[in-house]
């Protein structure tokens, strides 16, 4: 079974299936874990997934204690056990080759993306049926110091709801059993609202911290960075009300994010630091390429965007 141990019955009868063993995968898995939730990581081998299997994983809690939680991880398709429910966790640009890998051993499990940026759920329909998507936002923290370790950086919520057809109880039994686990999860009705939000939050945050290099509070905590949470967010915004999303006090909204995750370093970051590939296609590519659907200026997102493309090349 590929590392996979069988745990004893799950107390909800639940198992949650976990795509993805980066910052956010890892967060997610090791808290359902460590509140009793049968779950399983999917991902690829890696030093962080070798670690897992040798000493389990260690989750320092965002207040600053530390459990060890086993958490079985599958490597391979072909050895998935059957999971209610999959939370998609890897990045916004891995998710064709993931779902391509790894759709077929879902069955009819209901799968759920809390990825950053816009589009994701419209790539997860390309492969699970409509009826099955589920999608969200959520607005924790988290990185990975060293393999076999997750860091809760910063306590966020979750949002949560149906995306092309309705699916309430799938929904609601979901964000049960993630609050359960300590990851409070909101039912919203409309979704595609709340990933919007959470996409002017990350166009508020990730680019300029990823390129000045600061933790997130320094966006809130100076004037430079208030201006440019402000510029950026402002034009990101005109273009989802042009999209029919309300978008009132989100510059608010995103600076209170920053200082709630003040001492994070933003997933762009860590992602532009490691030298890997960033989600900024998802994020500011998004933006601009519907500012220009809608005939709307973005030359904030623009530039941002080209800035971190020229850090990532
Ligand atoms: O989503 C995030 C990210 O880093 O991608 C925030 C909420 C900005 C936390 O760092």
């Amino acid at each position: 079974m590929d590392g996979y141990k069988r745990a004893a019955p799950p107390p909800s009868g639940m198992r949650i299936g976990v795509l993805g063993a980066g910052s956010m995968g890892s967060l997610f898995a090791g808290l359902l874990a460590a509140r009793e939730t049968e779950t399983v990581l999917f991902a690829r081998e890696s030093d962080h997934v070798a670690a897992l299997r040798e000493s389990g994983l260690r989750v320092v809690h965002a207040d600053g204690t530390a459990e060890t939680v086993d958490v079985p991880v599958v490597c391979d398709p072909g050895a998935a056990p059957r999971c209610d429910y999959v939370l998609v966790c890897v990045k916004s640009y891995q998710t064709d080759d993931a779902l391509a890998t790894w759709a077929g051993a879902f069955g009819d499990a209901a799968v759920a993306t809390l990825q950053n940026g816009l589009g994701n759920a419209e790539a997860l329909a390309a492969y699970v049926p409509e009826e099955r998507v589920l999608a969200g936002a959520t607005s924790h923290g988290a990185h990975v110091p060293e393999p076999g370790v997750v860091r809760h950086a910063g306590r966020g919520d979750t949002r949560l709801g149906s995306y092309f057809a309705l699916n309430d109880a799938n929904v609601r039994a979901l964000a049960t059993q993630l609050s359960l686990a300590g990851i409070e999860t909101h039912v919203v009705d409309d979704v595609r609202r709340a990933i919007w939000r959470k996409a002017l939050v990350n166009v508020g945050i990730n680019a300029a911290t990823a390129l000045a290099g600061v933790e997130n509070g320094a966006l809130a905590a100076t004037a430079p960075g208030t201006r440019l949470v402000r510029r950026s967010v402002a034009e990101a915004a005109r273009v989802a009300r042009h999209e029919g999303v309300d978008t009132e006090g989100v510059i608010e909204e995103t600076l209170t994010v920053a200082r709630r995750t003040a001492s994070n370093v933003s997933s762009m970051r860590q992602d532009v630091e490691a030298g890997r590939e960033t989600e900024v296609e998802a994020i500011h590519g998004a933006v601009v390429s519907r500012a220009e659907d809608a005939g709307l200026p973005a030359p904030v997102n623009r530039t941002l965007a080209d800035l971190v493309r020229l850090a990532d090349a």
